[in-house]
């Protein structure tokens, strides 16, 4: 998962709270105003969006199941539309260690220790980093090997969730800042923080999935970008592209090595594709906390601070658009990040550590055929 300028969600904490598709918030007015749970245009919007709705026969945000499009006054950039109502919030077990956000979706400990230099993880910690990097791989190739036309996004997420949980992990973007889902799945245009909802995977489409893990106090995040089916040239050349430019960066990473120059080798190779680099989210420390220092952009002429040194963890995670722009806007949602021109966009992710000598990649997973040979 990138870290970013997203736009935090500004209900009020007490709705907040609420998960969209609860119960409790399809119970009258008098109810709610019963739990001092306060009523106006934050619960009628929460209200709209979990709850289906009766197709009429001139509504085209309403499809015949019932399951709708919740913002169908927004200009979508493409042609990819959210099928609501989310499924409930999943449960997890009470023998799984939480991070810090799970109650109020904020993460405390990240804000208490910004503008704090990278940490250099001791050996023990390392360990740790490389048992739930490896827990994060596993989840994310079974999740993967269930991709084809047909099966939802909401799907995908109970996936990633269940196998998660079976390996007494918590699924990191679970109310992360109020993140909905326990993955992020993000298909064609959009960029990355799409929501898991009702909307099959058809033929053609490509989809990134971005799996973290949380397991004995340390993350391990990755994602990788999938074809559905069989997919058009451009959009198979965007992804090798995208690993391509991934595998570049890691190349440089050694002891010495400085977090600025990793955009200087990652823009290029896009470029030369025919692809333009994101700048608004960026790769990002991680350990104990999901997101932290240091701040990885992927664009050449960046000003990002800081010296590889052993012990230190963090992610690369280009995500590249098809054609030359690199900007993005919201979905109304406040997560969903599409390309501005609704142009399909690609990304990989890798938990890297700086060893005495070089580099690990902790989520290392088996090379993919599609993308290399
Ligand atoms: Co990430």
């Amino acid at each position: 998962m990138p870290q970013g300028s997203k736009v935090h969600f500004s209900v009020d904490k007490n709705v907040s709270k609420l998960a969209v598709g609860s119960p409790i918030l399809c119970q009258s007015a008098t109810h709610l105003r019963a739990l001092n749970i306060p009523i106006g245009k934050t619960h009628k919007l929460i209200h709209d969006i979990a709850t289906p709705r009766r197709p009429l026969l001139d509504d085209p945000n309403i499809n015949r199941d019932g399951s709708f499009n919740p913002f169908g006054n927004f200009r979508f950039t493409g042609t990819l539309r959210p099928v609501y109502p989310l499924s409930p919030k999943r449960q997890v077990p009470d023998h799984i260690q939480l991070p810090d956000y799970v109650e109020d979706g904020i993460p405390i400990s990240e804000h208490r220790r910004a503008g704090q230099p990278p940490r250099i993880l001791s050996p023990e910690e390392q360990e740790k980093m490389r048992t739930v990097c490896r827990l994060a791989r596993e989840v994310l190739d079974i999740a993967a090997s269930h991709v084809r036309p047909g099966i939802t996004t909401d799907e995908i997420d109970e996936i990633v969730h269940v196998e998660t949980i079976k390996r007494n992990a918590y699924p990191s973007p679970l109310n992360y800042r109020g993140f909905p889902k326990s993955v992020c799945t993000s298909i064609n245009e959009v960029i990355c923080h799409g929501i898991p909802d009702k909307r099959k995977l058809q033929e053609g489409d490509i989809i990134n999935i971005d799996v973290t893990l949380y397991y004995d106090g340390f993350h391990g995040d990755l994602n990788e970008t999938y074809p559905v089916g069989k997919i058009d040239d451009d959009s198979m050349k965007l992804i090798r592209t995208t690993r391509q430019a991934l595998d570049a960066a890691i190349k440089l990473c050694k002891p010495g090595a400085l977090f600025r120059d990793l955009g200087k080798t990652i823009e290029p190779i896009v470029r030369a594709n025919g692809c333009a680099v994101v700048r608004t989210y960026c790769g990002h420390g991680i350990n104990d906390l999901f997101h932290c220092a240091p701040n990885v952009p992927h664009y050449a002429k960046n000003k990002s601070v800081g010296t590889m040194k052993p012990g230190m963890a963090f992610t690369i995670e280009p995500m590249v658009n098809l054609g030359s722009n690199w900007d993005l806007t919201h979905w109304p949602d406040d997560w969903t990040a599409a390309t501005l021109d609704g142009k399909r966009s690609a990304q990989f992710e890798e938990t890297l550590l700086i060893t005495e000598t070089g580099v690990e990649v902790l989520t290392a997973g088996q090379r993919r055929a599609d993308l290399y040979d």
